[in-house]
C-alpha cells in the first residue's frame, strides 16, 4: 500500500515532554509516598493522564477516592504545565525538521496524534502550529492509546484511509495502537525494535525521508 501521510506521536518523537511527565509525576508521588521510578514511568508513555495515575497507584499504600484522583491528576499536571513553560523551538528533538521538510518535498500529509491534551500549547511553544497539516489528540477521544483512535481520527481530518498512513511512535501502546488502526509503524526510542514496528531506530537523526523510502512507497493524494 502506498503512503500518503504520517502521522507523529507527540510525547517523545517531537519533542522530549516525556521527561517532563516524568518530573511531574515523581513530584507528586514523592509528595504522597508512593514509590515511582522511571522503570514503572516507562508503562505511562502513551497513556492517558488518568490511566498514567491508576498504573502509578497500583503501588499507593491506600485507595484513592475520585475527587482524590481528580486533585493528583490536576496537581501533576500543573507541576508540567510549569515545566513547558520554556519550551521552545530549541526542544524539537533531533532529525524532526528535517524529516517533515523531506516530506513535505514528496507531498505527503503531514499530522499529529498524540494522547496528550496539552498538546494545542506544546506545538504552539515549539512553533509548529502551521506546520501540520491535522492535530488529533487527547482532547478530541474517548479512548487513547493502545486504542486506535486517536489514529483514525487523525486519517480522518487528513482526509487519507487508514491504509495509506505511516505512524511515528516512541510508545509500545502507540505502536500496537498504529496497528490496530491499519496503519504501518516506525519505531522510535524506548519502543525500537517493537516486533510490530515494520521500521525501527534509535532517534529521528538517524532517519531521512530516502531511508524510508527503501521500506515505504510515497504517493501523495491528488488535489
Ligand atoms: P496529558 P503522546 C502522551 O503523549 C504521553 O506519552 C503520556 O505519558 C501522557 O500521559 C499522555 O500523553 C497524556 O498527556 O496529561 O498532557 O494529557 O506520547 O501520545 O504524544
Ligand atoms: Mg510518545
Amino acid at each position: 500500500m502506498r503512503i500518503a501521510a504520517v502521522i507523529f506521536d507527540l510525547d517523545g518523537v517531537i519533542v522530549s515532554t516525556d521527561e517532563f511527565h516524568y518530573l511531574g509525576w515523581k513530584r507528586m508521588a514523592d509528595e504522597e509516598g508512593i514509590p515511582f521510578d522511571r522503570s514503572m514511568n516507562e508503562r505511562l508513555r502513551g497513556v492517558s493522564r488518568m490511566e498514567s495515575l491508576e498504573i502509578i497507584l497500583e503501588k499507593a499504600g491506600r485507595p484513592y477516592t475520585d475527587d482524590e484522583k481528580k486533585e493528583l491528576a490536576g496537581r501533576k499536571n500543573n507541576y508540567y504545565r510549569q515545566l513547558l513553560e520554556n519550551l521552545s523551538p530549541a526542544n524539537i528533538l533531533p532529525g524532526v525538521m528535517g524529516l517533515l521538510d523531506g516530506l513535505r518535498q514528496e507531498g505527503v500529509r503531514i499530522a499529529v496524534g498524540s494522547s496528550s491534551r496539552n498538546t494545542p500549547v506544546i506545538i504552539e511553544k515549539i512553533g509548529l502550529f502551521h506546520v501540520f497539516d491535522a492535530i488529533a489528540d487527547g482532547n478530541g477521544i474517548v479512548n487513547s492509546k493502545p486504542d486506535p483512535e486517536v489514529f483514525l481520527l487523525a486519517a480522518q481530518k487528513l482526509g487519507v484511509e487508514p491504509a495509506r498512513c505511516l505512524v511515528v511512535e516512541d510508545a509500545e501502546a502507540g505502536v500496537i495502537a498504529a496497528r490496530a488502526a491499519g496503519m504501518r509503524v516506525v519505531a522510535v526510542g524506548s519502543a525500537a525494535n517493537s516486533p510490530q514496528a515494520d521500521f525501527s531506530a534509535d532517534d529521528l537523526s538517524e532517519v531521512t525521508v530516502s531511508d524510508l523510502a527503501d521500506y515505504f512507497i510515497w504517493e501523495p493524494i491528488k488535489g
